[in-house]
C-alpha cells in the first residue's frame, strides 16, 4: 500500500513518521515532494477539520493511503486565536520567532494565560473513505520562551502536569503529552477497526 502524510511541515513528519509507520505496517511514508507534488491547497476551511481534510484531499487518488494534519494553538484570553491561523499569526510572511513574539505582546498584561494545542489528524483510506481524529494538549503560555526542541509556538507552551515547555522535552516526551500524540493514538484505535 502506498501510504502518504499531506504535509510540507518537516517538523510534523519527524513527529508522526515513526508511528505511523508502525500503525500502518508500512516501510515508507511518502512526502507530496516525493510524489512530485509541490503545489498546497488553499488552506480557507473555518475549522481544523475542514482544512485537515482539504489538505488530504489535494493529494489522495484511488489506492492512496493519504493523512494529513491540521493543528495550531488556542488561546483562551484571545477568544481561541490563533486557532486555525496559527502559521501565519503574524502575517503571510511570518515564521515562528514571529508569531511567538506576537503571541505575547497579544498577551501582555493578561493574566488568564490558558492555552491549548489541537491536532486534527484526517484520513483518505484507499476506497476513498475519510475519517478524522481530534488530540489536544492543554497549557499555559509563559512570558518568555524555554527550550530549544520542537517547533512553532513549543517554547511558549507550558505543561504543567511535567512542568517543562513542550520545547524542553524530548521528542518521546512531547509525543507522550502533545496534542499530535493524542490524535496519533486515536487514530490508532479508529485504523485498527476499519483495516482489519
Ligand atoms: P502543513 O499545512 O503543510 O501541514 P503547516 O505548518 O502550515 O504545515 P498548519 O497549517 O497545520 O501546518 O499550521 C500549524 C501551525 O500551528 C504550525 O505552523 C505551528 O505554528 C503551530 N503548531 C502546530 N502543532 C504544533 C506543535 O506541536 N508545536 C508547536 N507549534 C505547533
Amino acid at each position: 500500500m502506498e501510504a502518504v502524510i499531506a504535509t510540507h511541515n518537516k517538523n510534523k513528519v519527524t513527529e508522526m513518521e515513526g508511528i505511523l509507520r508502525e500503525i500502518l505496517g508500512v516501510s515508507h511514508l511518502y512526502t507530496p515532494g516525493e510524489l512530485g507534488i509541490n503545489e498546497e491547497p488553499e488552506e480557507n476551511g473555518k475549522t481544523f477539520e475542514e482544512n485537515a481534510l482539504l489538505k488530504a484531499r489535494f493529494v489522495w487518488k484511488p489506492g492512496r493511503f493519504t493523512i494529513a494534519d491540521d493543528s495550531g494553538l488556542c488561546v483562551n484570553a484571545l477568544g481561541g486565536a490563533p486557532g486555525v491561523f496559527s502559521a501565519r499569526y503574524a502575517g503571510e510572511t511570518s515564521d515562528s520567532e514571529k508569531n511567538n513574539q506576537k503571541l505575547l505582546i497579544e498577551l501582555e498584561n493578561i493574566s488568564d494565560r490558558s492555552a491549548r494545542f489541537v491536532c486534527v489528524i484526517a484520513c483518505k483510506l484507499p476506497d476513498g473513505a475519510e475519517f478524522t481524529v481530534r488530540g489536544e494538549a492543554n497549557g499555559v503560555i509563559l512570558n518568555e520562551p524555554r527550550g530549544k526542541r520542537g517547533f512553532g509556538y513549543d517554547p511558549l507552551f507550558y505543561f504543567p502536569s511535567e512542568g517543562k515547555t513542550f520545547a524542553e522535552m524530548t521528542s518521546e516526551e512531547k509525543n507522550a503529552f502533545s496534542h499530535r500524540g493524542n490524535a496519533l493514538r486515536l487514530l490508532k484505535i479508529e485504523l485498527s477497526g476499519r483495516l482489519n
